[in-house]
């Protein structure tokens, strides 16, 4: 049938690009109209075109596709973006293709620009995503009436900047999409406040994801928030969230347990229901964990990078040489300290940023208290730098000074090797699935972690692993089955743990196996990009059209976050100082 037929009806293009895509669409729409179900208006919904310029906010940090990798605050987040944009491309790409339109698709990821780059792309203002086609960086300095920031500061400092960041990222976000986006995505605490108020400003669809939310990684962070403030500005960061997770039309979150907990742990979101900042002000109704905006929707691990020990054909062997270097070669070096003495050991394996939260000094710690487990394996962790001289990050040069105590306490020359942080993803893949053909295991021992990428990427190469119970592992994992759980507040149990893993392993090398098969068939079913790109872009719709045709303004929420941001946000963010270029 002839379009303009359709369109006389009141039917716009987009119904299908085949005869047989037009008529389901068709049946779905009489369906909705004759007996609406849920499930129904869903599919109908993400089937309309509506999202053809997406925007994704994320401010602080190194954001770059190259070489930024483990240094300060530059981890999880970085990596799902990058993987969450080629995977909404392609998906963004297939549903304007069955809907039948010939429209090109674009998504800006807004950061920050870093003049001061430190050997990475952060200084330039555009930068294509490889392998997409229609997916750019667009970076915006950080400005204050001085002039242009120049140099990286910590997420915790970037309070003053947002607001004109955001006016000016508006300007810069027009100007390369000659109009304005559909669909805007923030990320963490500040590129949600971001997006905030940009989805104030142009009226669109706004989608949060938290990453990780300070408040229950610091416990007793809003009782004791004055303890914390001059360091970490937690009274903006709670504040910034509070509005944020009240402006946006959806959440997303990695698991359950971020929003509402579990019998044993407040959730993250959970933790925002009432709470009081002593002698600021008390939240008795922040958010409400059963609110429908909540949606789980679990990244993946780049399954063209970390992909199982057993695919033989696909194994980067090439990079051996190299991997075997990085772990054994006996030179010290800036790269890498510390030497294994028996190369037929299996090997326990790290890899974090090395904040404070990660504990990496904590399972260095367990593993040289526990003679079995020294005895069986080596340790050998990817962390920050080896050199105190070479971090600027506050908790970072804590934990090196730290590390360095404990290699001396602990006498683990010949067991333990520290390898600075690695940047080349590829490597990275074959690194996990190096560690796996020595049937080792990895261990996330994080005091708290709001997901886990590695825990994903490490269980992908089909590594059996050992996380930490507080957060998103604890749900990534079902203990004893496809990993183990282990509590970074017990160390000395989780030594055992593992101790009798690799003892069990050696009677039985079965029971790795068991392990890594039952890890690698937990991802399938439930972390992949796959899965996560097609949520997404259905949720997109559905809040969409919520929002457009039930113009649900809000209004009142909205009078009173405008009155909290004016009155409250505005003035905590003059308590944080202004970062000067000149000081370094
Ligand atoms: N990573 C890396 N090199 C490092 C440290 C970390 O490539 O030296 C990567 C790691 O593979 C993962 C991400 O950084 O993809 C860390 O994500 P995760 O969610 O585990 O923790 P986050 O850093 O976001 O708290
Ligand atoms: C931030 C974190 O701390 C991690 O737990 C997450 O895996 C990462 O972001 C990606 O969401």
């Amino acid at each position: 049938m002839p379009l303009t037929r359709f369109q006389e009806w009141g039917l716009e293009k987009g119904w299908g690009d085949t005869a047989e895509h037009i008529l389901e669409m068709i049946h779905l729409l009489l369906d909705v109209l004759q007996a609406p179900d849920p499930s129904t208006l869903e599919t109908f919904l993400g089937r309309i075109p509506m999202i053809f310029n997406v925007v994704i906010v994320s401010p602080h940090g190194y954001f770059g596709q190259a070489n930024v990798l483990g240094m300060p605050d530059t981890g999880g987040q970085i990596v799902y973006i990058l993987d969450q944009v080629r995977a909404l491309e392609n998906e963004m790409v297939l549903r304007l293709k069955k809907q039948g339109l010939d429209v090109t698709p674009k998504i800006l990821i807004v950061t920050r620009l870093i003049p001061d780059s430190k050997g990475t792309t952060c200084n330039q203002r555009l930068e294509r995503i490889s392998g997409t086609q229609h997916t750019f960086i667009l970076r915006v300095p950080f400005r204050n009436e001085n002039g242009i920031l120049r140099k990286w500061i910590s997420r915790f400092d970037v309070w003053p900047y947002l607001e004109k960041f955001a006016e000016d990222a508006a300007g810069e976000i027009a100007a390369e999409l000659q109009g304005t986006p559909d669909f805007i995505i923030g990320n963490y605490s500040d590129g949600n406040l971001v997006a905030s108020l940009l989805s104030y400003k142009m009226g669109i669809t706004q989608c949060n994801i938290a990453h990780a939310l300070e408040k229950t990684k610091y416990p007793d962070s809003d009782i004791y928030w004055k303890k914390f403030d001059e360091k970490y500005h937690f009274s903006c960061q709670f504040t910034a969230d509070i509005i944020a997770m009240n402006s946006a039309d959806f959440i997303i979150t990695s698991t359950y347990q971020e929003i509402a907990g579990s019998k044993n742990t407040v959730g993250q979101y959970e933790s925002h229901t009432a709470f009081t900042l002593p002698g600021l002000y008390r939240i008795v109704h922040g958010i409400d964990v059963f609110d429908p905006k909540f949606n789980i929707v679990s990244p993946g691990a780049d399954m063209s990078i970390y992909f199982p020990y057993t695919e033989k054909a696909r194994r980067l062997t090439a990079l051996h040489g190299s991997i075997e270097s990085l772990i054994y070669d006996p030179e010290q070096n800036d790269e890498h300290i510390g030497h294994l003495d028996d190369r037929s050991k299996p090997i326990l394996f790290s890899m974090a940023r090395l904040d404070r939260v990660k504990n990496i000094t904590g399972l260095v710690e367990g593993y040289s208290k526990n003679a079995k487990l020294r005895e069986l394996v080596n340790l050998v962790v990817v962390a920050g730098y080896n050199d105190v001289n070479k971090s600027k990050d506050r908790e970072e040069i804590a934990e090196i000074e730290k590390m360095h105590e404990l290699i001396k306490t602990y006498n683990l020359s010949g067991q333990f090797r520290w390898i600075s942080a690695q940047t080349n993803r590829a490597r990275n893949g074959e690194l996990y699935r190096y560690i796996a053909d020595t049937h080792g295991a990895f261990v996330q021992p994080a005091l708290y972690e709001a997901f886990g990428l590695t825990v994903v990427e490490a269980m992908t190469c089909g590594l059996p692993t050992f996380a930490t119970l507080h957060g998103g592992p604890a749900e990534i994992i079902e203990h004893g089955v496809s990993g183990f759980h282990i509590d970074p507040y017990h160390p000395d149990q989780a030594a055992s743990l593992m101790a009798d893993f690799f003892e069990q392993c050696k009677q039985e090398p079965d029971h790795w196996v068991k392990i890594s098969d039952k890890g690698l068939q937990r991802i399938y079913e439930k972390y992949t990009w796959k899965i996560y790109s097609e949520r997404l872009m259905t949720l997109a719709g559905v809040y969409g059209f919520w929002k457009y045709v039930s113009k649900l303004e809000r209004r009142e929420t909205r009078r009173y976050l405008e009155m909290f941001y004016i009155l409250k946000f505005r003035e905590l963010v003059k308590s944080v100082p202004l970062a000067l270029d000149q000081a370094h």
